[in-house]
């Protein structure tokens, strides 16, 4: 057992290609470890992966090559000298054979028996269980280390998990935790440190503590999601741009004006995109997340498809007429975004133009008249905000070692009532976009929508997490 200052060594063993590199990516959400891929032997050397919470290294896991040989491995053993099993183990490595024909077998069995409190044994359960695997199960257990079975690619249609059960029930392995590295369920990785505390009673109150931290961190994530998601809406909301009724009066000139808006509003969307995937731990650049379709700049488009904002409309309650804003001009090419005469505003500028310059307000509340100016409807900022919530629910349930693309998201989400009503303080504020020149992100009351909106956003993302959970118990 270790000392108590030293963290835990945890080794992953199984059968090659059953996800131990996998599983690895998905515990310390580290797309980067190792090397996965779907041809066998991808591991071929013992390798560290930390989990660090709190700033330091709270497990250590050793990575393992795959066992390939393991009948002929348990044969061999058989005849090695030694009373117990762990003496023949000794034996083996010692031996020539730890260098020759069982070469990456010794390396399991090192890792095993000399570096590590206990192991995991990641088990691909769409394979049956067949005569190697019953060996492997024998000579994992004859280490003199727990072995806790981790029942892999539980979501697989394929997966043969009752037999399973059976099988390790026979081989004496009785604590098992289920698992699927690329969509692990909410609440899995609780679960496996907990039964992992069953395995290891005198650790039991070290993995509680890791099982805090990890739920701290957890709900940090959400919580970080949610303001990442809050400040993209009140930007979206703040975004008010001007231009004078000549250049809005000739065509080609008012098409580019709002052309050029929705390119700045789908970049502001893009940005939280980002920033979700960075809270996650993920990377906009990782090829497996290229194919994302929240990714591919379809949805960004999306978001001023007129059919769409009469659905979200209709979901609002509110019946929306497309454009209604608009009153006569109802033009499908301004889907999404209202009109209106900047002089109508004169809150607005005063909000802009503060420190009591009254002239210059005057003058510019004069130069103003005739201006048109562009704002976002309400139905973008709720359909940007279930988007972003569904990207953030996918992220969440999301293994880090995901190779396939997540199935389409679903926008919009049963019950969902969120009140952005509280954006209306965002539109009167269009010094509360972030970025522009003059802006003042940091004024109280953007602080106070921001804490409100984000309060709303984590109740309305738990919700789609519970629906989810619930989900997967039904499946
Ligand atoms: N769908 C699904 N795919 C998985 C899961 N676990 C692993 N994979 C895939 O299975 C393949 C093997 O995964 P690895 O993590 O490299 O397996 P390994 O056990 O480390 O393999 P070796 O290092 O070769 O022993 C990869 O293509 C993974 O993407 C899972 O739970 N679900
Ligand atoms: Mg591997």
């Amino acid at each position: 057992m270790p000392e108590p200052s030293k963290p835990l060594s945890i080794a992953v063993v199984g059968h090659t290609n059953a996800g131990k590199t996998s599983l690895l990516r998905t515990l310390t959400r580290d797309v980067k470890f190792g090397e996965v891929s779907s041809r066998p032997g991808t591991t071929r050397a013992s390798q560290l992966a930390e989990l660090r919470l709190d700033g330091r290294c709270a497990l250590r896991f050793i990575d393992t090559p795959g066992l390939e040989d393991s009948v002929a491995l348990l044969e061999y053993l058989h005849d090695l000298p030694g009373a117990t099993r762990p003496e023949r183990v000794a034996a083996f490595l010692a031996g020539p054979e730890a260098r020759a024909s069982f070469e990456q077998e010794a390396k399991v069995l090192r890792a095993l028996s000399e570096m590590a409190d206990a192991a995991m044994y990641v088990i691909d359960t769409r394979e049956a269980p067949l005569p190697k695997h019953r060996a492997e199960i024998d000579i994992l257990s004859g280490c003199g280390c727990p072995v806790m079975p981790v029942l892999n690619f539980m979501r697989s249609s394929e997966s043969r998990s009752a037999q399973w059960h059976e099988t390790l029930r026979e081989g004496g392995l009785h604590a098992r935790v289920e698992f699927d590295v690329v969509a692990p369920f909410i609440g899995g990785e609780q679960q496996l440190y907990g039964d992992l505390a069953t395995l290891l009673p005198a650790q039991r109150e070290r993995l509680n503590g890791v099982m805090q931290a990890l739920a701290r961190q957890e709900e940090q994530r959400r919580r970080s999601a949610c303001r990442v998601i809050a400040d993209a809406l009140i930007d979206v909301a703040a975004m008010r741009r001007t231009l004078s009724s000549d250049e809005w009066n000739d065509e080609a000139q008012r098409a580019a004006f709002v052309r050029d808006f929705r390119t700045q509003v789908q970049a502001r969307s893009r940005r939280a995109a980002d920033e979700l995937l960075s809270v996650y731990a993920f990377g906009a650049d990782d090829a497996e997340l290229a194919e994302l379709p929240e990714l591919s700049g379809r949805w960004e488009d999306d978001l001023f498809n007129p059919e769409l904002l009469k659905q979200v409309g209709q979901r609002m309650g509110k019946g929306a007429v497309v454009g209604a804003a608009l009153g006569a001009v109802v033009d499908v090419a301004l889907a999404g975004l209202s009109l209106g005469a900047a002089a109508s505003t004169g809150a607005v500028i005063g909000g802009v133009l503060s420190g009591g310059w009254r002239s210059a307000v005057r003058k510019i509340a004069g130069r103003l008249q005739g201006v048109q100016e562009l704002t976002v409807e309400n139905t973008v900022l709720a359909l940007l905000a279930q988007r972003l919530l569904a990207l953030t629910a996918a992220l969440a349930q999301r293994g880090h070692a995901a190779q396939e693309k997540v199935p389409t998201l679903h926008d919009a989400h049963e019950g969902e009532r969120l009140r952005l009503d509280d954006l209306k303080d965002a539109r009167a504020h269009p010094e509360w976009e972030r970025g522009r020149p003059g802006a003042r992100a940091g004024s109280d009351g953007r602080r106070a929508l921001e804490s409100a909106l984000v309060r709303e956003l984590v109740a309305a993302l738990e919700q789609r997490l519970q629906s989810a959970q619930k989900l997967q118990r039904a499946g």
